[in-house]
């Protein structure tokens, strides 16, 4: 039988050998894989822990909460306040910055966190997850705020997400590869059941919302109008399609055998540039996906390289295998 290693023991090994991960890093890691460990326990509770449905109110996006929503977003922040690691939190369920109460000691990192990604699909049974990204407080600052956390992408320090699917698997970086870690509930422990992933080049998957056509830009509709020909068309090959409508359970399938992930900007909202958020979906996700060797654009400009000027910013996303990536992306600078 394979012997794998536990989450805590490939991080000190991480902290030891290639000092990618300063003692508080680790702590915040090991804290946010608690965190998605209740999480998970709750998501498989269901019907019978009564965390099902709506929860009545609506976030700052305007888009009505679960209470699975809420319930995560409460879990990660008890779990992460008084560990003395972090300066504050920010969430996608939340208006503003959640700031480390004093009573609880600072830390020199940020965490950001989409708690319960895929919320539309937690009343049917289909795979979600929680997303983070974690930033390092500007050094010299004196007091958190907002803007210490309008950092491009490119500054993270980790990024992640756990899926709570079939099984339960903690995906992480800390900038050097790609590390899976799968739940073993008799143990209670994530143990690494993959490392240094690598995202195929080439692909004949994509992953969009298609009732969206009609909506969507000239270089998206061309790129997978040219997909859709098949072995007929420009491409010469045929495409499959997924679409799970969880950004983890989409991006995790991409990880594992490749493929495309957009959810462009489209004409239904013409004033926002897409429906994800760029600092709790969109960056740590580009981040995973690049450091597998994959690559993430908004069809203009990588999105690590985007700065953000508000918190709950949006952005348009395609993510995925490089090549399939490029050519869209070529797509939108050639018009
Ligand atoms: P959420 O964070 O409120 O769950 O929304 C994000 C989700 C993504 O996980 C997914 O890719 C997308 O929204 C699905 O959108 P749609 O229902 O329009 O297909
Ligand atoms: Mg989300």
């Amino acid at each position: 039988m394979t012997q794998h290693i536990s989450l805590t023991r490939y991080l000190i090994e991480q902290q030891r050998e290639a000092g990618h991960i300063p003692a508080q890093l680790r702590l915040l890691l090991e804290v946010v894989a608690r965190a998605c460990k209740r999480i998970s326990l709750t998501v498989n509770k269901g019907a019978l822990g009564s965390v099902l449905g709506s929860a009545g109110s609506e976030n700052v996006q305007g888009e009505v909460q679960k209470k699975l929503d809420i319930i995560a977003n409460e879990v990660l922040i008890d779990a992460n306040e008084w560990g003395g690691h972090l300066a504050a939190m920010a969430s996608e369920e939340m208006d503003a910055i959640y700031v480390v109460p004093n009573r609880f000691p600072k830390g020199e990192y940020l965490l950001l966190f989409d708690p319960l990604d895929g919320s539309s699909n937690i009343d049917v049974n289909v795979s979600i997850g929680t997303i983070f990204s974690v930033l390092k407080m500007p050094e010299d600052d004196r007091g958190v705020d907002e803007g210490d956390f309008l950092q491009p992408g490119r500054q993270q320090v980790a990024a992640g997400y756990c899926i709570y699917g079939p099984q339960t698997v903690l995906v992480l970086t800390v900038g050097d590869g790609v590390a899976m870690f799968t739940l073993d509930r008799e143990q209670g422990s994530f143990m690494l059941t993959e490392e240094k992933l690598r995202i195929p080049e080439d692909t004949k998957e994509f992953a969009i919302n298609m009732s969206n056509m009609r909506h969507w830009a000239p270089p998206v509709r061309r790129y997978i109008d040219e997909c859709l020909q098949g072995k007929d068309g420009p491409r010469g090959k045929d495409f499959n399609m997924r679409w799970v409508a969880s950004m983890v359970a989409d991006v995790h399938r991409i990880l594992v055998r490749g493929g495309i992930f957009m959810y462009p900007w489209d004409k239904r909202e013409p004033n926002k540039p897409g429906k994800l958020r760029l600092m709790y979906e969109a960056n740590p996700m580009a981040w995973l996906v690049e450091q597998a060797g994959g690559a993430a654009t908004n069809g203009h400009q990588r999105i690590l390289d985007i700065q953000p000027s508000q918190l709950h910013e949006r952005v348009s996303v395609i993510l995925g295998s490089k090549n399939e990536v490029e050519r869209v992306t070529s797509y939108h600078t050639a018009l």
